[in-house]
This record gives structure tokens, C-alpha cells and sequence, in this order.
């Protein structure tokens, strides 16, 4: 499957068998939100969590997935994490965080989702974003548009700074620098914006801009399964996906800015303090 030229891909059924699959995976994580005794462990040593709902949402989408495309191969943030390796080839690749806002499911908050992405030749093919909790289902399939629940969403076009929301996150690292940045980031921005908000869910801030709730939003130390699916709705959806410094976003490098506009992006890009974390 590595001659991306020649390759003829079903995209409608591979969508078909991953709404499906996700679906009934929501209907799993929603029935655990409410319960605050969930089985937490710690990841890397970070305030970075764990649940058993993780490991089984991720398994269920990748066993459902094998069984329906078994040449497909997986990127997932819970098998990375217990030591595979984030390996993007040309061959269609399902990347998946079974729980985006992990932190949230676990305090009972409602703003967590799966997001799920298959690229295909390393291009974004389809992006599936799902909040069980509050019923909301993002969508795109390359060239089709992105959707809310069925129903078509576009980016709200802002282009100036002065009229932005921006979504922007405070992470789980504890390193001092990444601190200092982010609150430079927090305190230049403030009195420049309308507002700055933070939903705790990369995938979830990228559906805010893509639906236009929200005008933009960066991060610094996200991975690739965190924006994959948001990747695709955005630009499906008229917005821009960029590095937060301007030019192509490089999605192992662990950073991105999504925006309403290329003008916004340009702008917020110019503002940023930068920083670079340690690449996936
Ligand atoms: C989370 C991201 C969020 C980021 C957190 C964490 P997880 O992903 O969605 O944007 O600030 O540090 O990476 O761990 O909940 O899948």
C-alpha cells in the first residue's frame, strides 16, 4: 500500500465502520463519566492520567478496526505509551486517542471525546470527534465538509486578533520553562483578545474553532493523536491548520495552531512566544 498514486480507497466505508465503532465506544465512556472512583494511573511520571477507560476504549477501536481493514495499521496514544511506535507511513493509519481530556474524565467533567483520524498517504482522510457526555459529534471526510450532528459547520472567518476567542491550555508538564511560557503567553494575549478560554481537550478546542464557538487555539507539547481528527474538521470547516511560529504544522513536532482564518493565524503566530518540546 505504499504507491499513494495507484491507491483507491473506499473512504465511505471505512467512515461507515469508524462512526459505528465510535459510537457505541461513547456510549461507554459516558456511562463512566458520572462515576469519581475511576482506576487512575499516572503516565510519565507527569500529572498525566491514565483510566482503564482509555486502554479499553483503544482497544475496542483498534480490534473493531483490525477485524474490518487487517492491513490497516494504528497509531494509538495508549499503545504508544506502553512502548510502540508512532510510525506514520503511507498506509492508511487510524490515529486515536480513545480519551482526548482524560484529566476531565476523571473529575467527572464533561468535556472529554474520543477522536479518531485515518490518514492515508500521510494526507488527513477522516476526523471523528465524539463528546458522548454532551451528545456532540464532529465530523469531516476529506473534500466533504465538516459536520456538527449531520449538520454542515464552517469556521466564523474572524481575521483580527482585537475580535478573537482563543482556546489555549495549561498541559499536565511541570516544566518551569513551558510554565514561564505559557503564562507570557496568557498575559500578552489578555489584553489584546476578547477572551482566552481552555476546554482541556485538544480535540475538542479544534472543534470550538471549527464550528466557530471559537476563533483559534494553539498548544505547545501536544501529540499527534490529540489533533489529528481536528486537523481535517478545521480546514474542512474554511480554517487553517499552521505551526504556532507560521508555515506547515509538522504533527509529530507537538505543537499547533488552529484558526478561523490564515490572517488570524499569521497574527496570533507573530505574538506567541515560542516553545519547542522534545518530538514524538
Ligand atoms: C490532553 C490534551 C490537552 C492537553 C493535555 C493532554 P489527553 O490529552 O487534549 O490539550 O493540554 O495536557 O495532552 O492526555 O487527555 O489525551
Amino acid at each position: 500500500m505504499s504507491d499513494c498514486s495507484a491507491q483507491k480507497c473506499n473512504t465511505d466505508e471505512f467512515y461507515n465502520v469508524v462512526l459505528k465503532l465510535t459510537k457505541s465506544c461513547g456510549e461507554l465512556i459516558k456511562s463512566r463519566t458520572s462515576n469519581r472512583s475511576k482506576k487512575v494511573e499516572t503516565k510519565s511520571g507527569a500529572i498525566d492520567f491514565v483510566t482503564e477507560t482509555d486502554q479499553e476504549v483503544e482497544k475496542l477501536l483498534i480490534e473493531g478496526l483490525t477485524e474490518a481493514f487487517p492491513d490497516h495499521k494504528f497509531i494509538g496514544e495508549e499503545s504508544v505509551s506502553s512502548g510502540a511506535h508512532a510510525d506514520l507511513t503511507d498506509a492508511p493509519t487510524w490515529i486515536i486517542d480513545p480519551v482526548d481530556g482524560t484529566m476531565n474524565f476523571v473529575h467527572s467533567f464533561p468535556h472529554s471525546c474520543i477522536s479518531i483520524a485515518l490518514f492515508v498517504c500521510k494526507v488527513p482522510t477522516i476526523g471523528i470527534i465524539y463528546n458522548p457526555m454532551l451528545g456532540q459529534l464532529f465530523t469531516a471526510q476529506r473534500g466533504k465538509g465538516a459536520y456538527l450532528n449531520g449538520e454542515r459547520i464552517t469556521v466564523s472567518g474572524t481575521k483580527n486578533l482585537s475580535d478573537a476567542l482563543i482556546m489555549m491550555e495549561f498541559g499536565t508538564s511541570r516544566d518551569p520553562e513551558k510554565r514561564r511560557v505559557i503564562l507570557e503567553n496568557q498575559q500578552k494575549l489578555m489584553p489584546q483578545v476578547h477572551g482566552l478560554r481552555a476546554l482541556g481537550s485538544a480535540a475538542l478546542n479544534m472543534a470550538m474553532v471549527a464550528c466557530g464557538a471559537a476563533d483559534a487555539y494553539f498548544e505547545y507539547g501536544i501529540h499527534i493523536w490529540d489533533i489529528a481528527a481536528g486537523e481535517l474538521i478545521i480546514t474542512e470547516a474554511g480554517g487553517v491548520v499552521i505551526d504556532p511560529a507560521g508555515g506547515q504544522v509538522d504533527r509529530l513536532s507537538r505543537r499547533v495552531l488552529g484558526a478561523s482564518s490564515q490572517e488570524l493565524a499569521e497574527q496570533l503566530a507573530k505574538e506567541l512566544t515560542q516553545f519547542y518540546p522534545e518530538r514524538d
